[in-house]
């Protein structure tokens, strides 16, 4: 059987799950979005992500024309359509069809798209050596311009920063903000260890408050790790004891080395080890 996709109302098999050119998902970015993790046939942290994407679009004043809940049994019913056990869904809202132009007020018919998929994740290579990363010349957006907390269609500023570190041959790429600190990388939040203390940037810093981010922060807090959510500077992370990498695709990945300079012993850290499994049983419900 064809991979089946939700569409707006109903499941369709993936050949006939199209969307207008006129779409201005399409024509602009004019939409949100959610990546979300199915482990053992559950759909890890759905409400958040829901509820996530509901305020993604009320911040571009866009209405789905849907329940949350309605909304979220659109993915556990494209989850159980396409047997996913363990995977990943890609749930996206466009603004729909309209007159070219950017006036939302011509545009109607919103479109829910639901693909429930397989995942390709880092190697476990990867995670075992942790991941050299550079600083990327493009900062993040400003959060004056688009701010980096709705979860939109419009990507590309993630993009120009990812083609700078897959040139330079690393799999993710740290992005600043507008001040010039620590914001986030192109698909995952950031975090340090210093003397003990975990410590990531706010989401006052222009950054997309990640749901990892926050189960990481709370798992943190429930093994008695000091947290601080505050303004990181490159010299931070340069002279940091551990760094790591939380997002719904990495999980949680240990961060070695940034533009250059090796990140404490160069390994991953014990406290990165330990809030990756810590994680890891979190997720998979153990
Ligand atoms: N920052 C940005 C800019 C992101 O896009 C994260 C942080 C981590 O957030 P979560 O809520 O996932 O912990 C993201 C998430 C993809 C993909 O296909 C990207 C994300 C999530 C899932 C898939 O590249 N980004």
């Amino acid at each position: 059987m064809s991979q089946q996709i939700f569409l707006n109302d109903r499941l369709v098999p993936a050949e006939q799950a199209m969307v207008s050119v006129y779409d201005h998902g399409l024509l602009y970015g004019d939409g949100v979005f959610e990546g979300i993790r199915v482990y053992n046939k559950r759909v890890f942290l759905l409400a958040e992500h829901v509820e996530r994407l509901y305020e993604s679009a009320r911040a571009i004043r866009l209405e789905i024309p849907m329940p949350q809940a309605q909304m979220a049994e659109a993915v556990e019913k494209t989850c159980a359509a396409n047997s996913i056990v363990d995977g990943y869904v890609r749930l996206v809202v466009t603004r729909g069809a309209g007159a070219l132009g950017l006036d939302i007020r011509k545009t109607a018919n919103p479109q829910v798209i639901v693909i429930a998929a397989t995942i390709k994740l880092y190697s476990e290579e990867l995670y075992q050596q942790g991941l050299k990363i550079i600083t990327a010349s493009t900062i993040r957006n400003h959060p004056g311009a688009l701010s980096p907390r709705i979860k939109s269609l419009n990507y590309l500023n993630n993009i120009l920063a990812k083609i700078e570190g897959t040139d330079a041959g690393c799999e993710e790429t740290l992005m600043l903000n507008h001040k010039g600190d620590i914001a986030e990388c192109t698909g995952d939040n950031i975090f340090i260890v210093k003397r003990g203390i975990l410590k990531t940037p706010p989401t006052d810093a222009g950054i997309l408050e990640g749901i990892t981010r926050n189960c990481v922060v709370q798992l943190a807090e429930k093994a008695s790790i000091p947290v601080q959510e505050v303004t990181l500077q490159r010299h931070d992370v340069y002279t940091a004891d551990e760094c790591f990498l939380t997002g719904t695709a990495a999980e949680v990945i240990a961060v070695v080395e940034i533009d250059g300079r090796k990140i404490g012993a160069g390994v991953p850290g014990p406290i990165t080890q330990d809030l990756r499994q810590r994680f890891q049983k979190f997720a998979r419900g153990e």
